[in-house]
């Protein structure tokens, strides 16, 4: 084997809405990268870690849901794909058309499959549901993973590790990620949004950051919060701005866990009528339409 071959790859993460696939890109990359929500359909865009593994590099790619078109542009050039399916409903989720669509799309690529939310099951019925898996596709491998207790991690990375081919580095040592920090940091406060303000509201609202630099020796962080009607700006400020504080305290906190820098963030409402419906909008503020 030529000097200088590692194995270096990239695995993308794929799966229904709502199913982990931030949480188990976080797990894996140990990160705080990818923001996770109770809300279905968060991720809207991919968000890439590379872990370095022993001498590997694994560049894992977390995709918005599979009921969207996104996971499915990238099969190609991605070396192995684990699809993330909830233990529970792993028989019938294979019988989705979008999943069998999926997997028919797969090009013969290795495809893991990741059982999700294991801690639904006892740990001594587990080995079943696998069992059962194993009857349903020709997988590369099959976990159970808990992302959020850690549970399943180093075994789905050391079957994913093994279906990364040996190349040249893909990867400059000094990167972790693909995404501009500008990028990752307005999804961090993207994600805020749901968990403060109406569905509807948090969904028409794009985040700009327009800078960040450093400031006292913190992250300084300027965004623009971008409505799309001039009725929702009054309610993301709130009475008295308490509904854009308390945005502000959420989202500076998971930027300084995302980070690792104490964050400084000013947050700007800003009204754009109509960004939602306009293409050149929904371009610039990183949305596929
Ligand atoms: N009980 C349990 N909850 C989990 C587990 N993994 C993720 N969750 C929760 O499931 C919800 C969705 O997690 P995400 O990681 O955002 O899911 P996702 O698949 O990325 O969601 P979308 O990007 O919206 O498709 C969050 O509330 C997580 O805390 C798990 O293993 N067990
Ligand atoms: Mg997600």
């Amino acid at each position: 084997m030529p000097s200088g071959m590692i194995p270096s790859g990239y695995a993308l993460v794929a799966g229904l809405s709502n199913t982990g696939k931030s949480s188990l890109l976080n797990a894996l990359t140990e990160t705080n990268i990818s923001p996770v929500a109770l809300q279905p359909a968060s991720t809207r865009m991919p968000i890439t870690a590379i872990c370095t593994p022993g001498n590997a590099q694994i560049c894992f790619v977390d995709t918005p849901p599979l009921e969207g078109r996104y996971a499915w542009s990238i099969i190609d050039w991605v070396d192995v794909i684990v699809l993330l399916i909830n233990i529970n409903t792993f028989e019938q989720d294979l019988e989705n058309p979008v999943v069998k669509h999926f997997l028919r799309s797969t090009n013969k690529k290795p495809v893991v499959l990741a059982l999700g939310k294991s801690d639904f099951v006892k740990p001594e019925h587990r080995a079943a549901f696998v069992t059962r898996a194993t009857y349903t596709n020709q997988f590369a491998g099959i976990v159970p993973v808990i992302p959020i207790l850690g549970d399943g991690i180093t075994e789905l990375m050391d079957t994913v590790l093994r279906n990364i081919p040996m190349r040249n580095r893909l990867f400059p040592r000094c990167i972790n990620t693909l995404n501009s920090k500008r990028f990752l940091i307005s999804e961090q406060i993207r994600t805020q949004l749901f968990s403060t303000l109406p569905l509807e509201v948090a969904g028409e609202t794009a985040v700009q950051v327009e800078e960040t630099s450093q400031r006292d020796g913190k992250l300084y962080v300027r965004a623009n919060l971008i409505v799309s009607r001039a009725s929702s700006k009054g309610m993301l400020i709130g009475r008295r701005g308490q509904t854009l504080e308390h945005i502000n305290k959420l989202s500076s906190k998971a930027i300084t866990e995302f980070t690792g820098e104490k964050c400084r963030l000013d947050l700007w409402v800003k009204v754009r009528e109509a960004w939602t419906e306009n293409k050149t909008a929904l371009l610039e503020f990183g949305y596929v339409c």
